[in-house]
């Protein structure tokens, strides 16, 4: 079973929308792998979002992503990276297909909801800055 990351960002769990998010998901047929809520130090956000350090929007990222809890999920289903990002929808809530989490959940494209592993960009490594191999279901 392909693993993927789903983060929640922390608008959308002040909110109080995870259930309906994470219900979404098993829903699509993914399995809840692992799960974790948690505070993002600006150490561990600027690592995590390191591809993006030098963007004009890289400290609002690391501020938005470090603003309160996150939940951090681990997916798996066949296919999970992919059909997971086309249930997120485009970076930017404005240009998302209705029905997708960040058109539903997203404020803007520097708020937009939620993050959901790029294949480009190295899934597993994602999931395992957040999960070691022991707190996740095989
Ligand atoms: P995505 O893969 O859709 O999450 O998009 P990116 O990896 O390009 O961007 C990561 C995050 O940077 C986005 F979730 C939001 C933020 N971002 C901006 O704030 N402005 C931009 O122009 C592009 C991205």
């Amino acid at each position: 079973m392909e693993r993927t990351l789903l983060i929640i960002k922390p608008n959308v769990v002040m909110k109080n929308k995870t259930g309906e998010i994470l219900a979404r998901c098993e829903r699509e047929g993914f399995v809840i792998l692992g799960l974790k809520h948690l505070i993002l130090s600006p150490q561990e956000a600027r690592l995590f979002y390191k591809m993006h350090e030098g963007k004009e929007f890289y400290e609002e990222l690391v501020e938005y992503i470090t603003s309160g809890h996150i939940i951090a999920c681990c997916l798996g289903r066949e296919n999970a990276v992919r059909r997971l990002r086309e249930i997120v929808g485009h970076t930017d809530p404005a240009k998302a297909e209705p029905g997708t989490l960040r058109a539903m959940y997203g404020a803007d494209i520097e708020h937009n909801g939620v993050h959901a592993s790029n294949p480009d960009e190295d899934p597993l490594s994602e999931v395992h800055f957040f999960f070691s191999t022991h707190e996740l279901l095989s």
